[in-house]
């Protein structure tokens, strides 16, 4: 069994956290360190560590994802401005919490989509 992370106390509100979305499948709620006036983690109630430990019975959740991707972003009034979906996986990507998520980002202009190397 992989580790839990900090993403298993808040998806179970063990430890308190914005959640603005919980289903069945998956829970969202507000980063810690939002990047963007807008910025929820959607994740998977099952804990998964990464993108390369998702499996085809996953298929359900990992759609429920773009859904509840889509309802939030209009929740939070930034669908038609436009917003940025981010997954990371492992070191070279800046994964920090190793249980799946999806960043949602938005709110303002947010510029091109990789830093450029300095
Ligand atoms: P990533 O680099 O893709 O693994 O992003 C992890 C994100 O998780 C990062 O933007 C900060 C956020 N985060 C880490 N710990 C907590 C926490 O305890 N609560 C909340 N709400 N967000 C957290």
């Amino acid at each position: 069994m992989p580790e839990e992370t900090i993403f298993s106390k808040i998806i179970r509100r063990e430890i308190p956290s914005e959640i603005v979305y919980q289903d069945d499948l998956v829970t969202a709620f507000r980063d810690i360190n939002p990047q963007a006036p807008t910025h929820i983690l959607i994740v998977p109630n099952k804990l998964i560590p990464t993108v390369n430990d998702v499996t085809p019975e996953d298929e359900p959740m990992l759609g429920r994802l773009f859904t509840v991707a889509g309802r939030i972003a209009r929740q939070e009034g930034i669908a038609e401005g436009g917003y940025r979906l981010l997954v990371n996986c492992n070191r070279d990507a800046g994964q920090e919490v190793y249980h799946l998520h999806m960043h949602i980002l938005g709110g303002r202009r947010l510029g091109p989509m990789l830093a450029r190397q300095s």
